[in-house]
C-alpha cells in the first residue's frame, strides 16, 4: 500500500488507514453482472445509497461496459448516462465518486460536476485522456491490459512471468503520467484481474500480488463475479460470491487498499476479516 495513509480526491480526503471498498455501479445496458439494471438516475440513486449505507468509500460510476463484445458507445451517450448521476450522487450524497471511463470529455465533465477520482481500465491511452485526466487535478487509477475490452484475451502471451509484464506496464504509465504533469501522489496502480490474462496469469498474479508493493502506491483490486472465479469454480456469474470474496481477502492480506465489488455488505465483512487478521500480526 502507499505509504501514506490517506489520497487527496478533489474536495474529500480519502482514508486509506484501512482498505476501501470501491461499490461498482454500471449505467449501461450491457455490463457483465448488473447491466441494465441502474438506467434510470433513480435507480442508479437507490443503488449508490444501499452501497454507501453498506459502508462503501467509493462510489465508482460507469457507462461504458468493458465486457469482451460489449456495444461502442459514443461520447455523447456516455456523457448522457453517466453526468446527470454524477450531479445527483454528489448533491445528494456528497461522496466520492470514481468515472470509470476511459473517454477525455467524461474526464473533463465528470470533475466539473464534482468527481472526485478517474478509474481508467485504458490507463490513459485514448486521445486526450491523459491531459484531460492531468487538467483535473483529481487521482488517476492506472490498471494494466494489452489492446481493447473486445480483442484483450487475443493479447495473452507474454514474454516474462505476469507479475513483471504487469510491472513493467504500469512502471510506463507511471512515467507518462508524471511527464504529463499527474504526480505520484495522484497515482493508484490496478493489475487489472480478467483484462488480458488467462486463468493462470490471473491466479498467478493474485498469489504474487506483493510484486507491485515496490511502486509503494495504493493498490487497487477487482475481482467481483469475474470469470476466473467461474473458471476456478465451475460457477455461473450469479453464484460467484464466495469465491470473490476469498478473493478479496486475498488481496487485502497482501497488500490490495481498495477492492472493486459489486457486493459490498460480505466484502466489507470479508476484508474486515482479513483486516483483523494482519493487525494482530503487526
Ligand atoms: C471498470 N472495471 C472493471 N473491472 C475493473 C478492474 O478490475 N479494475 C478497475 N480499476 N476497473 C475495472
Amino acid at each position: 500500500m502507499s505509504s501514506s495513509s490517506s489520497l487527496a480526491c478533489g474536495r474529500h480526503c480519502l482514508d486509506m488507514s484501512s482498505p476501501v471498498i470501491m461499490g461498482v455501479l454500471n449505467v449501461t445496458p450491457d455490463s457483465f453482472s448488473d447491466g441494465g439494471r441502474f438506467t434510470t438516475v433513480e435507480r442508479a440513486l437507490r443503488q449508490a445509497d444501499a452501497m454507501l449505507a453498506e459502508g462503501a468509500g467509493i462510489i465508482d460510476l460507469g457507462g461504458e461496459s468493458t465486457r469482451p463484445g460489449a456495444a461502442v458507445v459514443s461520447t455523447q451517450e456516455e456523457m448522457d448516462r453517466v453526468l446527470p448521476v454524477v450531479e445527483r450522487l454528489v448533491a445528494e450524497f456528497d461522496c466520492l465518486v470514481s468515472l470509470d471511463t476511459s473517454t477525455s470529455e467524461v474526464m473533463a465533465e465528470g470533475a466539473a460536476c464534482g468527481a472526485s477520482l478517474i478509474n481508467d481500465v485504458r490507463s490513459l491511452s485514448r486521445p486526450g485522456a491523459l491531459e484531460a485526466a492531468a487538467a483535473t487535478g483529481l487521482p488517476v487509477c492506472l490498471m494494466h491490459m494489452r489492446g481493447e475490452p473486445s480483442t484483450m484475451q487475443q493479447h495473452v502471451d507474454y514474454d516474462v512471468p505476469i507479475e513483471e509484464e504487469v510491472a513493467r506496464f504500469l512502471e510506463g504509465r507511471i512515467a507518462t503520467c508524471e511527464q504529463a504533469g499527474i504526480s505520484r501522489e495522484r497515482i493508484i496502480l490496478d493489475p487489472g484481474f480478467g483484462f488480458a490474462k488467462t486463468i493462470e496469469h490471473n491466479l498467478r498474479l493474485m498469489n504474487r500480488l506483493d510484486y507491485l508493493a515496490d511502486f509503494s502506491l495504493p493498490l487497487l483490486v477487482g475481482v467481483s463475479r469475474k470469470s476466473m472465479i467461474g473458471k476456478a469454480l465451475g460457477r455461473e456469474v450469479t453464484d460467484r460470491l464466495p469465491g470473490g470474496l476469498a478473493l478479496a481477502s486475498i488481496a487485502v492480506m497482501k497488500g490490495a487498499g481498495i477492492i472493486r465489488t459489486h457486493d459490498v455488505a460480505p466484502t466489507v465483512d470479508a476484508v474486515n476479516m482479513a483486516r483483523a487478521v494482519l493487525k494482530e500480526g503487526a
